[in-house]
């Protein structure tokens, strides 16, 4: 037979409203896991949320020919800005095949590899910017990695410099980006038919929206009018076919996925390396391990992309850290067919079902009774290969199967990069020592309020 969804009781009309925490929901889920169990359902007025954390049931629903992605809450919002680009497409969209398949080759490993000057680039800015701030100024940890993540995309995508790091406040369109990614996510949490409270903020929403979608209109009119050799990622979406239909992606199309690439690459891996930090300074002899490692792999010369592979250490360090802190805490998929999860927990087909990844990531199934701890050895490659093999999607910050992350590989290269250079040239601390990890939470999860001291190794490489 089957059984009930477990989940709190709620109010007529408003439901469980009440239960989510409006500031970081992700608190309230993850004590509802605790309270409830691995799958729960919560009814939140004009739909219902039902959450998955054990290992065993996210392997069940990263299961392809049964579920797929679907958009629903935030994302479904921040459709609003960039409609049916990569990252908020419906599966059934065709736009969706068009850019993935024209885009996977500037996504590939000789792509990126290319991109590894400018990532160069503007990680010296960060060294540069704190080496002159020297260890009597706080780091705001998560405000300057968000300024390196976003400029090093920006020039990256389309050749575009917001130079960040030589202005206080942000550039207009990096402002828009924000107020736009936060009220999406307010939008998704407000009850229905409250919209007529919300006429200026709708307003300035929408105002927003013009905003980047005009910047991106510009940066793409600018290239068709002038000839230039960049081999970037506006480059590839301009001159690329769909070898599948032989169509070329629309103008509106491509400022679609270049604000898609903005919007989906900069918080998570500005958050990413964040908490990155934020454990290395918690565990001292994982500190010294790394910073050995690049000692030993780059020593005191400029980094170069062979470097990168042998940092195996700081790659364990990364796939930790993404393991117990996803910058993406979870996905939703949808049944493509009515379904019972768990062997006995019903779901309509198309009901939006949540791979709570922030819990279930740190199933004692499947990394032991240390699951709470951060320890990066269990990541070494051999390691890493062992638990895939044995629980599969037991690691999932990237997402799933043809929906997962493209940028996967520049995420990546510009971690190790940033990690490598920042940990060759600066001995870091912790502003205040007593710092307790507070998390703040947008489309994204990143640390909050934590601050770092650097000094100079030696001179800057
Ligand atoms: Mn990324 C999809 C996590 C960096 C561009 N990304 C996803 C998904 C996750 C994710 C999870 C799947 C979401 C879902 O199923 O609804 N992404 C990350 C993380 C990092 C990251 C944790 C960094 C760390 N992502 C990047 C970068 C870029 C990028 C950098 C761009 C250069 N991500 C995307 C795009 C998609 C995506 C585009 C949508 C892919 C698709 O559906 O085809």
């Amino acid at each position: 037979g089957t059984e009930e969804i477990p989940g709190p009781a709620g109010l007529p009309f408003l439901g469980n409203i009440g239960a989510v925490d409006s500031e970081i929901p992700l608190k309230s889920f993850l004590s509802l896991a605790d309270q409830y169990g691995p799958i729960f359902k919560l009814n939140l007025g004009s739909r219902t949320l039902i959450m998955c954390s054990s290992w065993e049931l996210v392997n069940e629903l990263c299961d392809e020919k049964r579920f797929a992605k679907t958009v629903n809450s935030a994302l479904k919002e921040v459709r609003n800005g960039v409609h049916d680009g990569l990252f908020t497409a419906k599966m059934s969209e065709p736009n969706w095949g068009i850019a993935h398949r024209v885009l996977m080759p500037a996504f590939g490993p000789m792509s990126i590899a290319g991109m590894f000057d400018e990532m160069h680039d503007i990680a010296g800015q960060l060294a540069m910017k704190w080496a002159r701030h020297g260890p009597s100024v706080p780091i705001m940890v998560t405000g300057d990695f968000t300024r390196l993540t976003l400029d090093t995309l920006a020039l990256c995508a389309m050749g575009y410099r917001f130079n960040s790091f030589y202005h206080d406040e942000m550039h207009p369109f990096i402002e828009a980006m924000g107020s736009f990614l936060a009220e999406s996510g307010s939008r998704s949490r407000r009850p229905p038919f409250t919209s007529i409270l919300y006429r200026d903020i709708t307003h300035k929403y929408f105002e927003n929206i013009d905003l980047m979608r005009k910047t991106a209109d510009e940066v793409l009119k600018a290239r068709k009018e002038a000839s230039s050799d960049r081999k970037d990622l506006l480059a590839a979406m301009l001159n690329g076919t769909d070898p599948k239909t032989g169509q070329h992606m629309t103008d509106s199309s491509i400022t679609d996925n270049l604000i898609t690439f903005l919007i989906a690459g900069h918080e998570t891996t500005s958050g990413l390396l964040s908490f990155a930090f934020y454990q290395l300074l918690k565990h001292p002899e994982t500190y010294r391990k790394a910073q050995d490692e690049v000692d030993e792999v780059v020593g005191t010369g400029p980094i170069k992309i062979e470097h990168l592979s042998q940092l195996k250490y700081i790659a364990a360090v990364l796939r930790e850290t993404l393991r117990q802190s996803p910058t993406i805490a979870g996905f939703s998929v949808a049944p493509i067919q009515d379904e019972i999860i768990g062997g006995r927990y019903k779901v309509p087909k198309d009901q939006p079902v949540t791979l709570l990844l922030a819990k279930a990531q740190t199933d004692m199934a499947v990394y032991g009774d240390d699951a709470d701890q951060f320890k990066p050895e269990r990541m070494l490659d051999e390691n890493f290969d062992m638990l895939n093999k044995n629980f599969p999607n037991c690691w999932k910050p990237f997402g799933n199967g043809v929906r997962a992350c493209i940028g996967r590989p520049f995420a990546w290269q510009e971690a190790l990069l940033v990690m490598a250079m920042l940990l060759q040239n600066f001995n870091f601390r912790m502003d205040n020592p007593n710092y307790q990890l507070h998390i703040k939470q947008t489309l994204t999860v990143k640390p909050k309020d934590f601050y770092m001291r650097c000094s100079l190794r030696h001179g800057l490489t």
